[in-house]
């Protein structure tokens, strides 16, 4: 299904990077730029960097290292530049005159990786249409950029035919997707419609932190998972059998990234939608990568461009424990190894306790057999409790997500019910989170 190409066949690309003021290189972040080049199919054959006061309106770096880059490129043979920055559609046309190379900035790369990974039809869409918004206001300024010819990073997708269309086509274009998106959002509704009343769980975190080996650990399913960014484009949402034998939503998503680009966060509105419904969250993040400060920074970022508020629950999952050499728990959070099963008791028992804690709990009492609102309260409700009284009733406690006060509603006033009490406070536990 995933190809892997031959060394032969990757782009030869050299990296450049400038430090602004102060910045300097951080923990893992060369990395991650190659194991991206890597992913939209190029290979980093060299790399360049520069210390600046501030970018360069023009040429982001200096005209004296932008004569260094093309050099550098004629020598090691290769036609490709890439940014680690974000570069103005000037800056990219100039670039290109002063390297006589393609110039590919931060964002445009991050395209590239989504469309070369993008395999379902929405995350095809998605992708197309983060593209073309990308490219829209750069059409004029960039026309040469849009015209390169040939294979290779940034031409593939709306790339390939940005020759022959002009703004009107692309604006067309770009309604037609935005409609397409919305069809497949509202047909996404009504299969989630029927699972109201269900405990939402959403697995973020940066890109390779472990999400779907988790997901698939968790609820033995098959997602693909690979060592490298954005091995996943759409949300997967499993039923997860907690300890209590009560059942809960999970799902797996797309994963985030420094400076994520704005087209993509709006066009994957319908696919980051499972974040802002989600009842908790679980943060992944790599225990086991040097750059994890950063990456925990990213995602907190991340979760508040996407509009999530701070008052969502989240609890911190650290992933990958079995590859850390130095082990020590973390001071809060849940460490776990997807691979050994290290932790995930402690995590199932956390959700438990923030799923107690999110419910409405209440307590009733009913004639005993009556079948047909004991039914009710199990599919609507975590039934908790059932004990036998005198006189022929039971006792039920029983829980039901918040806002759901219809299951209060159906209930009470039937004659059957002797007396309904709602909880101030979630019953007593074993599993407190
Ligand atoms: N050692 C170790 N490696 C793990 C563990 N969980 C995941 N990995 C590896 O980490 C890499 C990334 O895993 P994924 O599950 O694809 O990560 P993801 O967060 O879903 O990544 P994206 O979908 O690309 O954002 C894969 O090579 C996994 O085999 C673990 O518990 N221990
Ligand atoms: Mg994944």
């Amino acid at each position: 299904m995933y190809t892997t190409r031959e060394p032969a066949e990757l782009e030869r690309v050299l990296l450049v990077r400038a430090y602004i003021g102060n910045e300097s290189e951080e923990a893992g972040s060369t990395q991650e730029m190659i194991a991206l080049i890597q992913s939209a199919g190029g290979s980093v054959v060299a790399q360049e960097s520069q210390k600046r006061k501030t970018p360069d309106p023009r040429l982001f770096i200096g005209r004296g290292k932008a004569d260094e880059l093309r050099e550098t490129a004629l020598r090691e043979n290769t036609s490709t530049i890439v940014f680690d920055h974000n570069l103005s559609s000037g800056q990219v046309s100039r670039l290109e005159e002063a390297t006589n190379c393609k110039v590919i900035d931060r964002t445009e790369l991050i395209l590239a990786i989504f469309a070369e990974q993008a395999r379902t039809r929405e995350a095809k869409l998605q992708i197309e249409l983060a593209q073309l918004q990308y490219a829209l206001p750069r059409l004029s300024g960039m026309w040469h950029h849009f015209s390169r010819l040939g294979a290779g990073i940034g031409t593939r997708g709306p790339g390939e035919t940005q020759l022959e269309i002009d703004r009107r086509r692309a604006r067309s274009r770009i309604s037609y997707l935005e409609n397409k998106i919305e069809e497949v959002e509202s047909r996404w509704k009504v299969v989630s419609a029927g699972r109201t009343g269900m405990y939402n769980i959403t697995i973020v975190g940066y890109t390779n932190a472990g999400k779907s080996t988790l997901l698939n650990t968790l609820c033995s399913t098959k997602l693909y998972t690979a060592d490298k960014p954005f091995a996943t484009l759409d949300t997967t949402s499993r039923r997860l059998i907690l300890p209590d034998s009560s059942k809960v939503l999970i799902s797996d998503t797309v994963g985030f990234i420094e400076r994520l680009p704005e087209t993509l966060v709006a066009s994957f509105h319908t696919t980051l939608d499972v974040v802002r419904k989600a009842d908790l969250l679980l943060v992944a993040v790599d225990r086991s990568s040097p750059s994890r400060g950063r990456h925990i920074d990213a995602v907190r970022n991340t979760l508040k461009r996407i509009g999530i508020k701070e008052s969502v629950p989240s609890l911190t999952v650290w992933t990958k424990c079995d590859a850390v050499d130095d082990f020590r728990y973390p001071r809060s959070g849940v460490a776990v190894s997807a691979f050994s099963e290290f932790g995930l008791d402690v995590l199932l028992n956390r959700i438990i306790g923030y799923r107690d804690r999110s419910l409405d709990w209440f307590e009733l009492v009913l004639k005993r057999y009556d079948s047909a609102i004991l039914s009710r309260l199990y599919s609507s409700c975590l039934v908790r409790d059932v004990t036998n009284c005198e006189d022929g009733f039971v006792r039920v406690l029983a829980g039901a997500l918040r806002g759901y006060d219809s299951v209060e509603g159906k209930i009470y006033g039937e004659d059957i019910v002797r007396s309904f009490v709602r909880l101030a406070e979630p019953p007593e536990t074993a599993h407190t989170g």
